[in-house]
């Protein structure tokens, strides 16, 4: 494969620049070592002169007709899909992930840019009746400007895309700050906006430090509506620093996901479920299934299968096909991972498998996948995000005690159960604090036409995904037309 070892700049008003600060930092292959590319390391002034050239992008993109704009956004899905395997490869050099599921990675992207297309077709408002004669009444989602785009490395792909794709088919402009760990993605996908004729400006990618550059998108006065995908801390920073300028924001946040196994479930079907949720992407997802509560019943008969199915896992690069669990991102996620393992067991878990390092893997950032048996359910490591390749064994009673179990933690993402009673998932769907639960399914894999996001610390209320996207990057406008030719007076004509 080609190398592709080079100097990347910020996208600026349609210009690629350096930042004015002239420093860099480095991408680096975390299964591996290999430097991938280096990037500007932007300031507070770069953003400036981004949101700048959105805010001036504004006034012409928010004037084409949705379904022209929508018509840019096809040919960005079929650029990706023509780029498909490039792009899958390229994300598993950058990010570690495994070319399976970089694949499924950039197919989301693929998809949520050909659905959110489809919006500039639709993007329903509403017709009601008025309440006088000769009169109509109608609302009509509006576009509020320049929106900022901070997005974490573990989807590079798929999560830009689900959030650039509602804001520019409504009408908004952009100034997007992907993760340090993963830029090469957001160039591609800027490189890939530009071949499909995106007007200058209407997408800006400023790189560098959030502290520096994140932060002043938080505050510049221009900057209308943040979506941001990180952590509960960084989002609250997020939120409580938007505050100031009354900003629209859009968080989607950590998530302690849970996968509930009653008695009667099967465990074959139940253990596939569980490895795939705790054990993909090396459990760096938000939706990861962190948390495993089982029927003191099939406790053990489950927890030997998973041990011995984990211990198959072919953990390495994952441009070798034949791997299932790539590395984590850096240094610091590893040592992160690591550090639960001790908590773990100071807390009293049994590590049935893994807790620790692959050693001799060379330069890269490899954990076994760690399964912690014998959990209580307020212990740390069974309430706390790891973002990494572990998961916790809890016992229940009931499903009762599942559903309180699972509830307990801040977070409410992603749940699931596995049970072939009808009576006890219709209870679990209705009771599990998430916003998402699956049913003899894992707790990741959510398809991008139905809402993503949680409860709790999860998020503020806002979804992705689906039309209900769209509420994050418009504003409503009610519209009323008299055609009675004199003035009609609302509640009292009408009395
Ligand atoms: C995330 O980890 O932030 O449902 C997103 C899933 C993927 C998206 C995960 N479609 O697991």
């Amino acid at each position: 494969m080609s190398q592709v070892v080079g100097e990347y700049r910020n996208a600026i008003a349609g210009d690629w620049v350096e930042s004015e600060s002239g420093a860099r930092f480095e991408d680096r292959n975390p299964a591996t070592g290999e430097l991938i590319a280096t990037f500007p390391r932007s300031t507070a002034a770069d953003a400036d002169r981004a949101v700048a050239a959105a805010h001036e992008a504004y006034q012409s993109w928010r004037l084409v007709p949705a379904p022209k704009r929508a018509e840019i956004l096809f040919r960005v899905a079929e650029i990706l899909r023509d780029d498909k395997r490039e792009l899958t490869e390229l994300m598993t050099r950058e990010m570690g992930k495994v070319v399976a599921e970089a694949g499924g990675d950039v197919q989301e992207g693929i998809d949520m840019t050909y659905y959110m297309a489809g919006e500039g077709r639709r993007m329903f408002g509403q017709t009601v009746p008025a309440e006088m004669p000769n009169k109509f009444a109608m609302s009509v989602r509006q576009p509020m400007g320049v929106v900022a785009v901070i997005t974490p490395f573990n989807f590079p792909m798929a999560i830009p895309t689900w959030k650039l794709m509602p804001a520019l088919v409504t009408g908004n402009t952009a100034v997007f700050k992907p993760a340090e760990d993963t830029p090469l993605l957001a160039a591609k996908l800027m490189e890939i906006f530009e071949r499909a004729g995106l007007p200058a400006g209407v997408v800006n990618v400023v790189n560098g430090p959030g502290e520096v550059v994140g932060q002043r998108l938080l505050e510049h006065p221009d900057v209308k509506v943040i979506s941001f995908t990180g952590s509960k801390e960084v989002g609250i920073h997020v939120a409580t620093t938007a505050a100031r300028t009354l900003k629209r924001v859009h968080l989607e946040l950590g998530g302690k996901n849970a996968i509930i196994v009653m008695d009667d479930a099967n465990l074959e079907n139940a253990a596939e479920g569980i490895l795939w949720s705790a054990f993909g992407t090396s459990g760096q997802r938000c939706t990861a299934a962190s948390r495993v509560i089982v029927h003191e019943r099939v406790y053990g008969r489950l927890a030997a299968i998973l041990v011995e199915r984990a211990e198959g896992l072919r953990i390495g690069d994952g441009l070798d096909p034949s791997v299932q669990i790539g590395p984590l991102i850096n240094a610091a996620a590893l040592e992160k991972v690591h550090r639960y393992t001790g908590i773990g067991r100071d807390e009293g878990a049994t590590i049935l498998t893994g807790g620790e390092p692959v050693t001799g893997a060379g330069e890269g950032y490899f954990y076994r996948p760690t399964i912690f048996g014998d959990v209580e359910r307020d212990m740390r490591v069974a309430t706390e995000e790891i973002f990494g390749p572990a998961t916790s064994l809890i016992r229940c009673r009931d499903l009762d005690d599942a559903i309180a179990i699972s509830n307990r933690v801040e977070y409410g993402l992603s749940s699931a159960i596995y049970t072939d009673r009808i009576d006890d998932a219709f209870r679990a769907i209705r009771d599990l604090d998430t916003g998402i639960t699956y049913i003899n399914a894992g707790t990741i894999g959510a398809e991008i036409q139905l809402p993503f996001g949680g409860t709790k610390y999860t998020g503020n209320g806002h979804r992705e995904a689906g039309q209900a996207a769209l509420d994050t990057y418009t504003e409503w406008k009610s519209v009323y037309v008299d055609y009675s030719g004199r003035l009609q007076r609302a509640q009292i004509d009408n009395q």
